[in-house]
């Protein structure tokens, strides 16, 4: 048995938890990341794509962006389609701002090596962790691997875990308030080899189903498909998923998407979920272990940032002034934000998917949403600063 100190434990070396541990840093502030899997795995999961123009800033305040301002993409705007026919969402126009497409894996190895320079304690396939005595003044974080316990003795522990982790379920379920909606649909993603041929990603309904055109640099596009929640992937040949994208993704114009070698394919749920509060005694919950959002609206690692960004602020608070303030309002402060990227993410969701159950009225509804959206400036302006970020008070 080995005992260990530091002031803030952190579980989970997803977004958040590395970029708590490096904000941390930046005030002076110790931490231990505990990660179950190994590095290269973290560091090669695919998973989100778009920045928001506020977690880009967050990113280039904590000195982490070089890369990124180097190679991410700078996008100005999306594309809608309703009917084969595009229309284009302005956001520089509407709001002044831009979002970069960067692969979160990017962000992932960009802050790992960060840390690892900044000699930062970065635990790698660390094996079960177990979370003890969080409304004591001294909890801990007990690591068992091969028959030995690790203890690391916290000022406080920071639940970055996703959601799957042991965070959230550490606490009394009687203590949580969880808010959940699934989706009767589930999103087939690939990873092609084929150079985008289109600048800007395009969010299409159709009659057989919501599609997304997305890229992750100049030779990689990333392309999604509506499919059923259970969908089998072994149903789903290169040619069979191109024939659908092509169909759906295919406009009066003439424009399809370029194919190219499948990478990699898989299949995501759609969730709406939160818990509250984001807070049990010393133990702090951030992104995914807190929130999920259908990624309709790209917002869930952007989320992530942001509740760190918060804890940070708070924690530094704390240790430099003694004041528990910001800390005792992290839970609440987070929510507000949370809360209005659950709804752009489920108005995003609902108005572009097909829902089997939809009424004609409800499909006829539907259709004249997204055209007033393509039309009017104010409900484009809303979709824009919603998709840009909206600023951190
Ligand atoms: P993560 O990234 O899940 O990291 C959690 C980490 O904790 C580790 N872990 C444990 N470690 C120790 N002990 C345990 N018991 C542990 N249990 C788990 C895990 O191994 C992992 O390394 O959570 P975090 O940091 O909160 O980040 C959240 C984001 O990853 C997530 O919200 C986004 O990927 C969601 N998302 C998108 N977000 C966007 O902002 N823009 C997008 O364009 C976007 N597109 C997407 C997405 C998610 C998708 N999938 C696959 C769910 C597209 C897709 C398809
Ligand atoms: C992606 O590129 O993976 C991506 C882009 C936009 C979304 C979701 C995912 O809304």
């Amino acid at each position: 048995m080995a005992k260990f100190e530091t002031q803030v434990g952190i579980v989970g070396a997803g977004p958040a938890g590395l970029m708590l541990s490096h904000l941390l840093h930046l005030h002076g502030i110790a931490s231990v990341v505990l990660e179950a899997k190994q590095r290269a795995y973290c560091e090669e999961r695919i998973r989100a794509g778009v920045l928001e123009h506020t977690s880009v800033e967050t990113l280039r305040n904590a000195g982490v962006a070089d890369r990124l301002m180097r190679e991410g993409l700078r996008h100005e705007g999306i594309e809608l389609g309703l009917h084969g026919r595009l229309h284009r969402i302005p956001f520089v126009e509407l709001t002044g701002k831009a979002v970069t497409v960067y692969g979160q894996q990017e962000v992932v190895k960009d802050l790992i090596s960060r840390r690892l320079s900044d000699s930062g304690d970065l635990r790698f396939d660390c094996g079960e962790v177990s979370l003890h005595d969080l409304e004591e003044i001294c909890p801990s974080i007990h690591v068992e691997k091969e028959g030995n316990v690790d203890i690391i003795s916290c000022d406080f522990i920071a639940g970055c875990d996703g959601f799957h982790g042991v965070s959230r379920s550490s606490i009394p379920a009687q203590a949580l308030t969880v808010y959940d909606r699934t989706y009767p649909f589930a999103w087939l993603g690939i990873l092609a080899e084929a150079p985008p041929s289109r600048e800007e990603l395009i969010y299409m309904r159709h009659e057989r189903g919501f599609a997304l055109y997305s890229m992750r640099s100049p030779r990689v596009t990333r392309l999604y498909l509506q499919c059923k929640h259970d969908e089998d992937l072994a149903e789903w040949s290169d040619d069979h998923i191109w024939n659908e994208l092509h169909t759906r993704l295919g406009c009066s114009d003439g424009w399809h998407p370029t194919g190219g070698k499948i990478l990699q394919k898989n299949v995501t749920g759609m969730r709406s979920f939160v818990v509250e509060p984001l807070q049990f005694g010393r133990l702090f919950l951030a992104g995914d272990s807190a929130h999920i959002v259908p990624p309709t609206g790209a917002k869930g690692m952007n989320l992530a940032f942001a509740d760190v960004h918060y804890l940070a602020e708070a924690l530094h608070e704390r240790y430099r002034n003694n004041n528990g303030a910001k800390l005792d309002a992290y839970s609440a402060t987070c929510l507000s934000r949370i809360w209005k990227a659950q709804r752009f993410s489920w108005w995003m969701t609902s108005l572009l998917h097909l829902f089997e159950d939809a009424s004609p009225f409800d499909c006829k509804r539907q259709v004249a949403e997204l055209e007033y959206v393509m039309r009017s400036r104010a409900a484009a302006t809303s979709l824009a600063e919603n998709y840009v970020g909206l600023p951190l008070d």
